[in-house]
């Protein structure tokens, strides 16, 4: 292959949160990688997405000492709301976590956080990378190609990571008899809007209504961020804002809307939701992370905070590898990484049946799924379930010991 040729221990493809924390977290371990983006800074930071940050997200923020700002302007919530056909109530996460809580602080202001840390920090970011594509993942010489600047370029690393995302080129670098792929697509989607107006509450609040799912959010004190469930093809010109306030007034109910403040919104668009699984996270010296492997609908907010964890794994063992050449931690990292994942798509999956309205839902099967939030509004066990599972399954064990904590988690808690 010609054109400018470059070496490094582990090539990072795509530059979202995975890619960013990665690239982080193996400079902490001492181990030099490359990430290439295919789009810009400006672009990257600007997506909308992920609002809530689990404990062990904002730990590794921490950790990796960028989380200044996130402490200083991220809200952390005790608690949140459901609001099922009017009625209101509150999932008390401290009290029925024995102490966790999860952090408002936007993937917007993650990413600017992490791409001012990674030149101080020595992480070599390659922006505008084009026809990215991996070569020879089943050998011990993987090398990426791309193109940037007119040029071909080219990078020998030891080890490939995937993380560009749900659209990008690596899980399909895998051969189609070792992939295994889980799937499902809902029949609807989520408009979002931000606005310049403070947020309805001082918590997050999801909203089951027989016209369909609200969710209340927010980004600052000043700055909210909603969503309506709506078609997947929905025609955002029929949607001007004076339509998405009223609808979000009725579905929020009276008493979550009772504060709701209108006003323009700067950002509307419609995202899709999915469940989807790749197995296995590796294949030869390929390893996949964050959405390049795993889809989640947003309704439980676990998308960033998967691969916030994947990348934590990831990281350790390839530290691991490198300090004793075993490979027993990135043998391990797919099944480490998928027990935590499937968790995940479980909680996420049944927390959006319960809330949003399917285009074939039945009067009974409405009134099965009033009665099962009424049954979480009653019951403490119910509720520990739904809070545990919302503030984040340990690392541990793959989430199979809810009130343990791994020793990475102890580690980060402490160094935090
Ligand atoms: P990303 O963020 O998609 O980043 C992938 C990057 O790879 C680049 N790329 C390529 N680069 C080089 N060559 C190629 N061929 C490439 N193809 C793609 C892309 O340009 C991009 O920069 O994946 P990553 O890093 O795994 O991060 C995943 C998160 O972004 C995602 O899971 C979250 O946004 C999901 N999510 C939420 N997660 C939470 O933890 N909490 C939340 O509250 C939450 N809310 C949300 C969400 C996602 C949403 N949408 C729009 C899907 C709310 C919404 C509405
Ligand atoms: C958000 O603030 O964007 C947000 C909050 C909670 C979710 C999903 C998104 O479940």
């Amino acid at each position: 292959m010609q054109g400018v040729s470059v070496k490094t221990q582990v090539g990072i493809i795509g530059g979202g949160p995975a890619g960013l924390l990665l690239g982080l977290l193996l400079r902490q371990h001492g181990i030099e990688s490359v990430v290439l983006e295919r789009r810009d800074r400006a672009y990257v930071e600007g997506r909308v997405r992920a609002g809530v940050l689990e404990q062990t997200t904002v730990d590794i923020m921490r950790s990796l000492g960028v989380g200044g700002r996130m402490d200083r302007e991220g809200l952390p919530h005790d608690g949140f709301c459901i609001s099922f056909d009017g009625e209101l109530f509150r999932i008390d996460l401290k009290r029925l976590t024995g102490g966790s809580q999860v952090t408002v602080y936007g993937q917007s202001e993650v990413m600017k956080d992490l791409f001012d840390a990674a030149p101080q920090r020595g992480l070599q970011i390659e922006f505008n990378a084009e026809n990215v594509s991996l070569h020879d993942i089943d050998t011990g010489t993987p090398s990426i190609s791309w193109s940037q600047d007119g040029d071909l370029r080219q990078l020998s690393c030891d080890f490939i990571v995937g993380c560009d995302g749900f659209h990008g080129v690596s899980r399909t670098s895998i051969p189609s008899d070792v992939r295994r792929e889980y799937e499902k697509v809902y029949p609807f989607g989520w408009l979002g809007i931000l606005a310049e107006v403070p947020p309805a509450g001082e918590e997050v609040i999801y909203a089951s209504h027989q016209r369909g799912f609200a969710l209340a959010s927010m980004r600052s004190r000043t700055r909210s961020r909603y969503y309506i469930q709506c078609a997947i093809d929905e025609n955002l010109d029929e949607w001007p804002d004076r339509r998405i306030w009223d609808e979000l007034e009725t579905r929020l109910g009276p008493h979550a809307a009772r504060n709701l403040t209108r006003g323009p919104s700067f950002e509307k668009s419609v995202a899709p939701l999915r469940s989807f699984v790749t197995e296995p996270m590796r294949y030869g010296r390929l390893f996949l992370a964050g959405d390049a492997a795993h889809i989640v609908p947003p309704t439980g907010a676990k998308g960033l905070n998967l691969a916030s964890s994947d990348v934590l794994f990831l990281s350790e063992a390839l530290a691991h590898f490198y300090n004793t050449r075993s490979p027993t931690g990135i043998d391990e990292y797919s099944a480490r990484a998928l027990a935590r994942v499937w968790k995940a798509e479980r909680f996420s999956w049944w927390f959006t049946n319960i809330t949003h309205r399917f285009p074939d839902t039945t009067a009974l099967e409405r009134r099965l799924q009033l009665a099962e939030i009424d049954y979480i509004r009653g019951s403490t066990a119910a509720q520990t379930t739904l809070a545990e599972n919302y503030v984040g399954l340990p690392l541990g064990s793959g989430g199979a010991a809810p009130t343990h904590h791994s020793a990475t988690a102890m580690r980060l808690m402490e160094e935090s």
